[in-house]
């Protein structure tokens, strides 16, 4: 059986503790997973800082930069080996992988490489009183050791997003994957040393949140910052432990965002754009809107045909390459997700598409799939149109007014992303700059540009990472005032 270990100073690191590692396709266990103790954590933490007062703490940042296009370079020659891993771990379909997760993670370490060497910093020629003046001008540093915390639905691409900014400003970092997807992250360690990274500027360990890994290290006094992506609740269990040492933190958090169709929409544009945005990756997308309010005048036509999106989505094994959607991540997630769809029947909810699990007759069965699913006719206070589901699944209601529709949509304690679908430009941009959410697609979804602040309101999290908020957060800026 594989062992999946911590990776500390350069070296993979075993443990008495293993737990097992889960296809969700199929329910076997692919691989053991070595658990890091807190003394485990903080050989890690030390290792990580040690690094910075080696080699890496006195490259530039061109220097720097280099490196991280050379461990872009590196995904990409091994890009079969990182899908296939991340596509065991995840059972998400080969062909998403293949387009999404893989190369967004190159292209993390390449935008960010691009941006640190660039990176401006402001100065200020200031008046003294004396009728002479000073110069004022900031200066970027690392923090120091970043811990980061990783969640299953995107796990490479989540955790590259913030180990890329991280290195770039000059950080050593240790990171905790999800103990769902382990694999991915201690792979791109292989890939660290082949772009020569020095050891212990990249540091993996392996285990749990609470009493585990997670834990220890968000605890850990020698850690500088922490970011995280995961859920809300987490977000403020792991905010508690910081608060002790006063850390900054950067979280990413949950949502329960909302879909806006207009009746003056591209109709086909819209009906494909919102069964991407409730079913890519099986709903398991933060982003993903699982609200979708339509104009009345077009409800039933749309329910209609977002009713044959949803039965046309073809789940299977996630190696083949025509599967459009894999499982859940797990049996737990299952339960979590199989629980709403009674609780929407019991709510009242038309079934409008699935709501159940698909048999397939093979050795999928033991997997942990569920059929996209479409409700109408629920109560805005519906707990199902309340709180995030995490699944492929989406409820749609009708809606007169476009004040209606911005007032539905805001009702949320969440406050992540949005989308539109309208050709009117003015109700683009007029819709859009009134909802409250980190970010607002008209006409698309899930459209990123890296350099773009990235983050929620709300339940949805703290701060804002992308481009130069990133670069912001990785870095402490220090002010030097010289009086001339
Ligand atoms: P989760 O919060 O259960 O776990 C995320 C990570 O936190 C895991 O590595 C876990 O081991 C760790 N963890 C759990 N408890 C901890 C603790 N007390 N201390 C330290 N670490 C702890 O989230 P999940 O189920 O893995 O991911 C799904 C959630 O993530 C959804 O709510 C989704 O919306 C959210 N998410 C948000 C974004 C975003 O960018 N806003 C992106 C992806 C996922
Ligand atoms: O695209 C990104 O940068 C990002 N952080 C996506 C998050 C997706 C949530 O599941």
């Amino acid at each position: 059986m594989k062992v999946i270990q911590n990776y500390i100073d350069g070296k993979l690191v075993g443990s008495g503790r293993e737990f097992a590692d889960v296809n969700p396709a199929e329910g076997n266990i692919i691989a053991q997973v070595t658990e890091a103790d807190s003394s485990l954590v903080d050989a890690a933490v030390q290792a990580a800082r040690k690094s910075l007062r080696g080699e890496w703490g006195h490259l530039g940042a061109q220097e720097r930069a280099a490196r991280l296009y050379k461990i872009a370079e590196v995904i990409e020659a091994r890009f079969d080996t990182f899908v296939a891993a991340e596509v065991a771990d995840t059972g998400k379909p080969i062909s998403l992988a293949s387009r999404l997760d893989v190369p967004r993670a190159a292209a993390n370490f390449r935008v960010f490489a691009d941006m640190i060497k660039t990176a401006g910093l402001e100065s200020f020629q200031t008046e003294t009183p004396d009728g002479k003046s000073a110069l004022n001008y900031a200066v970027r540093k690392p923090l120091g050791v970043v811990g980061i915390i990783t969640p299953w639905n995107l796990p490479l691409l989540l955790l590259t997003w913030k180990v890329a900014p991280a290195l770039a400003c000059g950080n050593a970092v240790v990171v905790k994957p999800s103990e769902e997807t382990p694999a991915t992250a201690t792979l791109l360690a292989e890939a660290m040393q082949q772009a020569g990274i020095p050891d212990g500027v990249y540091n993996v360990v392996h285990g749990f949140g609470p009493k585990s890994a997670g834990e220890f290290l968000t605890q850990h006094p020698d850690v500088n910052a922490v970011t995280f992506t995961g859920e809300s609740q987490t977000g403020a269990a792991i905010m508690k432990t910081v608060a002790a040492s006063v850390k900054p933190v950067s979280f990413e958090l949950g949502g329960k965002n909302a879909a806006i169709v207009f009746e003056d929409c591209d109709f086909e544009a819209a009906v494909t754009g919102i069964s991407e945005a409730a079913f890519l990756n099986t709903g398991q997308v933060c982003l993903c809107a699982e609200r979708v309010y339509v104009q009345r005048s077009i409800f039933d036509r749309f329910v209609e045909a977002l009713k044959q999106k949803a039965e046309s989505v073809r789940l299977g094994s996630p190696l083949d390459p025509a599967t459009e959607a894999g499982p859940l991540i797990s049996a737990k997630h299952r339960e979590k997700v199989l629980s709403y769809y009674r609780l929407a029947r019991d709510e009242g909810a038309t079934v409008i598409a699935g709501g159940d699990v698909p048999r397939f007759g093979n050795s999928l069965d033991q997997g942990f799939y569920v059929q996209p699913t479409i409700y109408t006719g629920l109560q805005e206070s519906a707990r199902c149109v309340k709180e995030e589901i995490f699944g492929p699944v989406c409820h749609v209601a009708p809606f007169d007014t476009e004040e209606e529709a911005v007032k539905m949509a805001n009702d949320t304690k969440y406050g992540l992303a949005a989308s539109i679908w309208t050709t009117n430009l003015k109700r683009g941009h007029r819709v859009a700059q009134q909802m409250n959410a980190g970010i607002t697609w008209v006409n698309c979804w899930f459209l990123r540009d890296l350099r773009t602040p990235f983050g929620g309101a709300g339940l949805s999290g703290i701060g804002r990472e992308g481009g130069m908020h990133s670069l912001n957060f990785y870095s402490e800026l220090n002010n030097i005032c010289i009086r001339l």
